[in-house]
């Protein structure tokens, strides 16, 4: 499976026919329809994700390929097409992205990324500019990713719930040739950030029908033991640093998976950009995954027994007889 820029090229070619076509607008021909259909071919087969190889493997993530320097500054916009991009194993020098992991907030927004809805920053904690964070104390190469919701990033008063989410997911490709029945995770949420509402929580789940990180959120299922609270709360607006205040998700097994060969598993963490006050500063550090199948179970220790007496006997049997 090839991860590369030009498809990515090819996303934005079929979003604008798309919206073309939603438009009605008269520039859109059959050829133009059959080129975004091809493209949508293309789209599936070869956006970015992680290739999950073997049964019972471990993936982990510890985000330390973030960059930590300029802090609290524009690290890209979309007509520059800088700053975060998803799906993309090679990114351009100007650009970042961490393969298989996607970056959502439903308002485009100046220095949005790639796609507009992508705003990516550095920081410490100590700024109030909402956008997803490259978080970690200043100039340490120990990175988490998150982010600091803002009305300028999801509505203060969305027609849905999914306006007013901010969404990070990992995309998995099931490369094992074998259909996986659980996957097992485990990681450490960080807060970087105390805002003026009640804590906030960041929530988890998890689809093998979902096809981008922006899907609603009725195509995920939800993990409770996989949610976390923003443990600081202080009720003043401020930098928390992010290491020494966490909270630890030892990992949790989801069985009933039925991820088939060839698929995808989406995993994603949403935090709502909460209505009114300033946002707690949420991120996620030290990732584990590994999928398996079902264990098939042994047989009970007297049935072992019982079948042993049984072999006993028949030999003995048979020893009289000669
Ligand atoms: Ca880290
Ligand atoms: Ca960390
Ligand atoms: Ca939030
Ligand atoms: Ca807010």
């Amino acid at each position: 499976m090839a991860h590369n820029g030009a498809v990515v090229d090819i996303t934005f070619n079929l979003f604008t026919d798309m919206n073309a076509f939603r438009t009605g607008s008269p520039t859109l021909t059959i050829a133009t329809m059959l080129a975004a259909s091809l493209a949508l071919g293309a789209l599936q087969e070869a956006r970015g994700a992680v290739s999950y190889l073997t049964p019972g493997s471990t993936y982990s993530q510890n985000f330390d390929s973030l960059p930590n320097t300029p802090q609290n500054a524009s690290l890209g916009n979309t007509s520059a097409g800088a700053g975060w991009t998803d799906d993309n194993a090679s990114p351009a020098a100007n650009q970042l992205s961490i393969l298989g992991w996607y970056l959502y907030h439903p308002t485009a927004a100046a220095e949005g990324g790639a796609n507009g809805h992508q705003r990516l920053r550095i920081g410490a904690g100590t700024s109030t500019t909402g956008a997803f964070m490259s978080w970690g104390a200043s100039g340490s190469t120990d990175r988490a990713l998150g982010d600091l919701g803002a009305n300028t990033l999801a509505s203060d008063t969305p027609t849905s719930p999914d306006l007013g989410n901010l969404y990070i997911a990992l995309r998995l490709h099931n490369d094992t040739g074998q259909t996986l029945d659980s996957f097992t995770l485990g990681f450490t949420g960080e807060q970087w950030h105390t805002g003026t509402g009640a804590a906030e929580t960041m929530t988890f789940g998890w689809s093998t029908t979902a096809i981008s990180v922006s899907d609603p959120s009725s195509a995920f299922n939800a993990v409770p033991a996989l949610a976390w609270t923003a443990p600081v709360h202080t009720g003043a607006e401020g930098a928390v640093d992010g290491n020494a205040n966490h909270v630890v998700l030892s990992p949790a097994t989801v069985t009933g998976l039925n991820w088939a060969p060839d698929t995808d598993l989406w995993l994603r963490w949403t935090d709502p950009q909460a209505l009114g006050p300033r946002d707690d500063g949420m991120g996620i550090d030290d990732l584990s995954f590994l999928a398996d199948v079902a264990v098939v179970p042994e047989p009970a220790t007297g049935t072992m027994l019982m079948f042993g007496l049984l072999a006993l006997g028949f030999f003995r049997v048979r020893s009289n007889r000669v």
